[in-house]
């Protein structure tokens, strides 16, 4: 008998995540209570004169035919239709943003958090397990390690928070047919800041082909693959959050990541479990103090 509980997962569509990423984003903007989205007149002026320059410069330089013109004109129609915003910037951009916001930092490294974070995943205790299907495919894997402030004390009672896709490359909420959490959890360290997590080894993922940024990604013959991560927000009070990924040695994405969000630190150890059931692998995440 084959088995067809999968099916709905592997009939999403760009068009489907990209709506559902859009809507969220809106969500988390506007029950922020800050100004998120509001930026000062002066440094809009700055910004939008250079970007807008920086295009012009292009097409001169470049000598841009109106039959280019006319391609990146419907190319960005179609991301707008398909929802694809919040994929695009998150796969092309927000490494720099990364990168400029996390370089005071001393503990661990951070990453980009993508466009498939939401809030409020189930709470678990320091060594839970991650909300799963019953015949949820995927190797086991144990992740545990402490976590740490930059001086080494541990942070009892620090907040972990995880998400990744199944075995497929689907993320909960995101694509149809999964639990609303699945795959999604919060767990708060014990009183010597360490955690178990009990999850599943994540499959590369592909981002979605069949959208605006799938079309970009053929039209240049590039590929369309992230390697498998784990998505991390990792808090304690008087610290700052971190947002990250783990990444797993040998993925052949680790060195083309199209998000270009892979850090050498960033990088996993996974050694055979001993009881003979899938890996296990420790990792320590060291937060820096709230400034
Ligand atoms: C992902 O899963 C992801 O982590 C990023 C950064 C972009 C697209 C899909
Ligand atoms: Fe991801």
């Amino acid at each position: 008998m084959t088995d067809t509980s999968f099916d709905t997962e592997v009939t999403a569509k760009a068009a489907e995540s990209g709506a559902n990423a859009s809507a969220r984003f809106r969500e988390r903007i506007a029950s922020s209570g800050t100004r998120a989205g509001v930026v000062d007149t002066e440094r809009v002026n700055y910004l939008a004169s250079k970007v807008i320059k920086g295009l012009n410069d292009i097409i001169l330089d470049d000598k841009v035919s109106y039959e280019e013109y006319n391609a990146l004109k419907a190319w960005l129609i179609k991301v707008g239709e398909t929802g694809e915003w919040p994929l695009f910037l998150d796969v092309w951009l927000e490494h720099s943003v990364e990168e400029v916001a996390n370089e005071h930092r001393e503990g661990s490294k951070g990453t980009i958090e993508g466009p498939y974070y939401i809030e409020g995943a189930p709470e678990l205790s320091w060594n839970g397990t991650i909300p799963m299907r019953d015949n949820e495919p995927g190797t086991p894997l144990l992740f545990e390690g402490q976590v740490r402030a930059v001086d080494g004390t541990p942070l009892s009672g620090a907040k972990l928070e995880l998400w990744h896709a199944d075995d497929l490359g689907f993320y909960s909420q995101f694509a149809p047919g999964l639990p609303e959490w699945n795959l999604r959890g919060t767990w708060t360290a014990n009183e010597d800041g360490r955690f178990e997590i009990h999850t599943l080894r994540p499959a590369p993922y592909m981002i979605p082909t069949d959208g605006a940024c799938g079309q970009l990604i053929e039209a240049a013959g590039w590929h369309a693959w992230r390697p498998a991560h784990l998505h991390f927000k990792v808090s304690a009070p008087g610290h700052e959050l971190i947002t990250t990924q783990l990444y797993f040695p040998g993925d052949p994405h680790n060195e083309d990541d199209i998000a270009s969000a892979v850090k050498p630190e960033l990088l996993l150890d996974p050694q055979d479990s001993a009881d003979g059931n899938g890996f296990v692998t420790h990792y320590d995440f060291v937060l820096d103090p709230e400034h």
